[in-house]
């Protein structure tokens, strides 16, 4: 059965300890606090859901598929087939390395089954370009840690708020007590966005009228410790990977997000926006240099012509010690279209 993701229970259930004390800061205002049912009550999202946001998908990666699909209307198996099909993988934002690889290993693949129809190579290149996916393939894990801590990273515009409030929702009817810190302490909107969410979702959330986004960021994961929720998201302001003072501030809130619970936070996730194309990489390289990602949340792939982007990102995750997942797509603005990532379901949409 579909699991948005996976609850694991903490090893050792340790009780709520006090947070360490810091200098009175701006006064905090927190939501009203729902309480919870137990964990083991986690359902997963209906699977009647699926097919309406594989459909968005689909149509959204219409655009890249198209160009892939056209390569396969022939009726021979030749070199000016790959040509074509290096081209629409090069189009849709696969990147040089990973379109090697994917031809390489599609070249092998039709070697071995001895296939003479191109609408058989499109069934193969959709096998290739799944199991090059699959690396990204890895469900979020809540549960190991008491609060787990999730910062959120990304530049301007990317979704990240609106994949916090999603996010929260499928954590809230999973029956987990979440608490949101509105660590974008640069616009009252920012903060006002997320507010909203957390009233939607009738979950709790650590503001500060103005302040600092680290400041923001300890109290609220000392709240959660306190309270003993399970999940704390810190949404923080979008940013240019080009700005060094605002990376350095990212960095800050990550080392003091680390001062208020040890080891935390325990998933660090860039939110980037479908579109982006190969740019997307370029925004992964630069967040994990500065705050180190343990996974994706690619956003607005219900319009995009640059799925082929995951390709290269898949690429760079297999060649790091630790790989990045995709936890989670985005497939349009609604409370439900927030979905797990599926390197198959992911390929198939792309190639058809
Ligand atoms: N179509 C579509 N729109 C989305 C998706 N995710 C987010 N959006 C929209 O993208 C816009 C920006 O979303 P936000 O969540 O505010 O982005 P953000 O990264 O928090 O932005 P900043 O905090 O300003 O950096 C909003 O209009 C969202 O509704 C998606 O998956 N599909
Ligand atoms: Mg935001």
């Amino acid at each position: 059965m579909f699991s948005f993701f996976r609850k694991k229970p903490a090893e050792s259930a340790p009780a709520p300890t006090p947070a360490p004390a810091r200098p009175p800061a701006a006064p905090t205002d927190a939501a009203a606090s729902v309480p919870s049912a137990p964990p083991e009550a986690a359902p997963a999202p209906a699977p009647a859901d699926r097919p309406g946001w594989l459909d968005r998908l689909r149509s959204g990666l219409k655009r890249t598929g198209q160009s892939i699909a056209t390569v396969f209307t022939g009726t021979r198996i030749d070199d000016a087939l790959y040509e074509d099909l290096e081209s629409a993988l090069l189009m849709a934002d696969a990147g040089v390395g990973a379109t090697q690889a994917l031809l390489d290993d599609l070249k092998r693949r039709v070697r071995h089954s001895g296939a003479t129809d191109p609408a058989a190579v499109r069934g193969l290149l959709v096998e290739a370009i799944a199991e090059m996916l699959s690396v990204l393939e890895r469900p979020l894990v809540i549960g190991e840690h008491t609060p787990t801590v999730i910062m959120v990273v990304g530049v301007n515009g990317a979704g990240k708020t609106t994949s916090i409030g999603k996010l929260t929702r499928h954590l809230a009817e999973s029956g987990q007590r979440v608490l949101l810190a509105a660590a974008d302490t640069f616009r009252a909107a920012a903060r006002d966005q997320l507010a909203v969410w957390a009233g939607r979702n009738q979950v709790e959330i650590v503001s500060q009228d103005g302040g600092d986004p680290a400041a923001v960021s300890f109290d609220a994961v000392s709240a959660g410790r306190a309270r003993g929720c399970d999940v704390v998201l810190v949404d923080t302001a979008g940013r240019l990977t080009t700005q060094p003072h605002l990376m350095d501030e990212l960095r800050k809130v990550r080392r003091v997000i680390g001062k208020a619970q040890e080891g935390a936070p325990h998933e660090v996730l860039l939110v980037v926006d479908g579109n982006t194309g190969q740019n997307a990489l370029a925004q992964a390289k630069a967040f994990d240099e500065a705050v180190g990602l343990t996974g994706l949340v690619i956003t607005k792939l219900d319009g995009t012509a640059k799925g082929g982007a995951l390709c290269a990102i898949a690429q760079w995750s297999r060649e790091r010690s630790s790989p990045v997942a995709v936890y989670f797509i985005g497939v349009g603005e609604g409370i439900e279209d927030l979905q797990r990532f599926g390197a198959r379901e992911f390929a198939q949409a792309l190639v058809s």
